[in-house]
């Protein structure tokens, strides 16, 4: 159990948790103290695949095992706790790239919509970022409009989640060396779909039954996420909203406005969104919302759809995953509108208590006790419209029960690759070089993603905030996606300033010069994929090896929760990056499962799993990963360099 002061770091949060006590409403904190977390199946030891379990089958505690009484440690059918342990971690795998994968062919059915004019309140916004797609796609682009070009370049990713054999198509951006290696170990990916049901069936009972052959499904359907499903929704969203540049906003609750409508968008999907952020500042929606006395709309998100109209349109954040309900118990939100995924079926019942409206959007996602107003593309402003309508009408409903926590943060995000790219290169020779040259020259000492969500069994927002100003401070470059860019934006590390305030003093002089934060915010989870295109990004610009595990990079998601996460990371790892999660560990209950992870990993895909709950001790993992890679490189001494600093330049002169 966290203790109530522990239960978050942020102001806002600890303010809005002892109103929900106060008003005697139950939240996610709350729940969590008195649902307890089944210690076997955090482990992985639960067989919950037929009718003749479930099987428990839990490391002893206290005692180390025989060879016999490990034997004896199966499931009725037999199966061992490796096997249980790897079936439990591959479902989830499979759920998670189920998930991106989902989310991506949805992307695409609407990309290629817009293209054939049957969704015409959108349009291509992106008109470079499609020409290099195509390009890269071996689409032919000559007088073509770029509906035409838009059109093949839809159609042919759309193969890639129904595709049968060969594999999918961006698996060729990786460095050529990484493609072999999925080739040599038989886990480069063919078709999306395919390996999330092929997952499915080895899990089922009495298939795959050795965990090693279990795993390398369990890659290949990973890596179907981050160079697939994933890959597939940030390229093509970018096109069709725009490829996100640098922007200023603010986030927390304190983004909430006690005069206006506050309106909040959560989950992970942005075409809604999309158009929201434009449909709340028409000036019909704005009188409308006046006539019935709020002085405006205000638009706030939640969760990666909030990151997606934040990279894209500076809409301000509320909070992240944890912080869902606490927005409802401040009283002033109208309603929360939700589309897919991370949405807590707690929701509902807070609203009940308050006057907030739950409206959920999205034919897979309905919630009971919600209201459901779908979203159709095909009339796209009209149905937010009629949502907005629906929202501004609850606002006379506001009763006096209202607390706005007065906590906000300044961030900036908008890291998208090409936009550091330009950043780094200057808009005529846009490259990585100069980042390659200063982790050569040891001003940054290497470049860790920090992603994933926020979990109610640990310290909101801790874990993310000290794991970071450490990595920061000891001149690691840091790329945030998710709910974990969030705790840090709130913390204030996300405005160059952080740099002097915060990093270390190589990483800090690149920042000043750059005009960069030391912590870069580059999107949703979907976003992960930019970590990997910007990781081929610094191979291919030379320097620094010929694979992505040459790199001194690392990645860690320290509070994370969800399926998705797993998939994340498994993909992070298949790519070569030595990757560290906190909270839990859920192949704990088989020990060569978990070395096979933790280590064997490293000497098959050059990248391995970890499991570190404190972040300094995380952070340190990490760190040594990194300078065990510049070693490798040669270019460990670098960093032990003399700096003229002023006393010593007088004494030269
Ligand atoms: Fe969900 Fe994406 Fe996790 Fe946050 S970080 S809790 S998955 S919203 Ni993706």
């Amino acid at each position: 159990m966290v203790e109530q002061n522990k239960k978050s770091i942020d102001p806002a949060t600890l303010e809005m948790i002892e109103k929900a006590a106060q008003d005697k409403v139950r939240v996610v904190f709350e729940r969590a103290d008195t649902v307890k977390a089944c210690p076997i199946g955090a482990e992985g030891s639960c067989c919950s695949i037929c009718a003749m379990g479930p099987c428990r089958v839990p490391l002893p505690k206290g005692k180390v095992e025989t060879p016999e009484e490990k034997k004896r440690r199966t499931g009725v059918c037999g199966a061992t706790a490796e096997t249980i342990a790897a079936r439990n971690f591959v479902r989830k795998i499979a759920a998670g790239t189920a998930s991106h994968g989902d989310h991506g062919r949805k992307v695409t059915e609407i990309f290629l919509k817009v293209a054939r004019g049957e969704a015409q309140e959108f349009e291509i916004k992106d008109e470079q970022k499609l020409l290099q797609l195509a390009l890269d796609l071996g689409i032919q682009i000559g007088e073509r409009s770029n509906n035409e070009i838009a059109i093949d370049i839809g159609e042919k990713l759309q193969q890639d989640f129904g595709r049968q054999e060969g594999e999918l198509l961006f698996l060729k951006r990786a460095p050529v060396k990484r493609q072999e290696i999925w080739r040599k170990e038989g886990v480069a990916p063919r078709g999306i779909d395919r390996e999330v049901v092929e997952t499915m069936h080895r899990t089922h009972m009495g298939v795959d039954q050795d965990y090693k052959n279990l795993m390398r499904q369990g890659m290949r359907a990973a890596l179907a996420d981050g160079w697939g499903g994933s890959m597939i929704a940030t390229e093509l969203q970018d096109i069709l909203f725009g490829n996100p540049a640098p922007v200023h906003s603010e986030i927390n609750l304190g983004v909430l406005k006690d005069d206006e409508v506050n309106f909040i968008i959560h989950g992970h999907e942005p075409y809604l969104a999309e158009v929201l952020a434009v449909v709340t500042q028409d000036p019909e929606m704005v009188e409308y919302a006046k006539s019935k006395g709020a002085k405006g709309i205000n638009l706030a998100g939640m969760c990666c759809t909030a990151n997606e109209i934040l990279m894209r349109h500076g809409v301000p954040i509320a909070g992240n995953f944890l912080q869902q309900e606490l927005a409802i118990v401040t009283g002033a939100v109208e309603a929360m509108v939700v589309d897919v995924q991370c949405i807590m079926q707690g929701l509902t019942d807070v609203a009940s208590c308050y006057h907030t409206k739950i409206i959920t959007t999205d034919p897979r996602a309905h919630i009971e006790g919600a209201t459901h107003m779908e979203f159709d593309e095909h009339h796209a402003i009209e149905s937010a419209k009629a949502i907005v309508l629906a929202v501004i009408d609850n606002f006379p409903n506001r009763g006096k029960n209202v607390r706005i926590p007065q906590y906000k943060t300044d961030l900036i995000a908008g890291f998208s690759h090409e936009t550091i790219n330009y950043l780094l290169g200057g808009m005529f020779r846009a490259s990585y070089r100069p980042l390659n040259d200063n982790i050569i020259n040891g001003r940054i000492r290497g470049v860790a993603g920090v992603v994933g969500c926020s979990n109610a069994r640990v310290t909101h927002d801790d874990l993310h905030v000290r794991l970071v100003k450490e990595l920061i401070k000891n001149d690691v470059l840091v790329l945030q996606t998710g709910c974990a860019a969030m705790a840090c934006a709130k913390a204030g590390l996300m405005v160059p300033e952080a740099a002097r305030e915060f990093a270390g003093e190589g990483l800090a002089s690149v920042c000043d010069a750059v005009g960069i934060p030391p912590v870069l915010h580059m999107g949703a989870c979907i976003d992960n994929s930019r970590i990997l295109v910007a990781a081929t990004a610094m191979v291919k610009d030379g320097g620094l090896g010929d694979d992505i595990s040459d790199l001194p990079v690392a990645g860690a998601a320290p509070e994370w929760m969800s399926e998705k996460a797993i998939a994340i990371g498994q993909y992070f790892v298949g790519s070569g990056v030595f990757t560290v999660f906190g909270v839990t560990w859920p192949t704990l209950g088989s020990k060569d499962l978990t070395d096979y992870l933790f280590k064997d990993y490293e000497e098959i895909y050059g990248g391995m799993w970890a499991f570190e709950p404190d972040p300094l001790k995380m952070a340190k993992l990490m760190i040594d990963h990194i300078d065990k890679k510049r070693k490798a490189l040669g270019i460990d001494k670098a960093r032990e360099r003399v700096l003229y600093d002023m006393a010593m330049r007088r004494e030269l002169t």
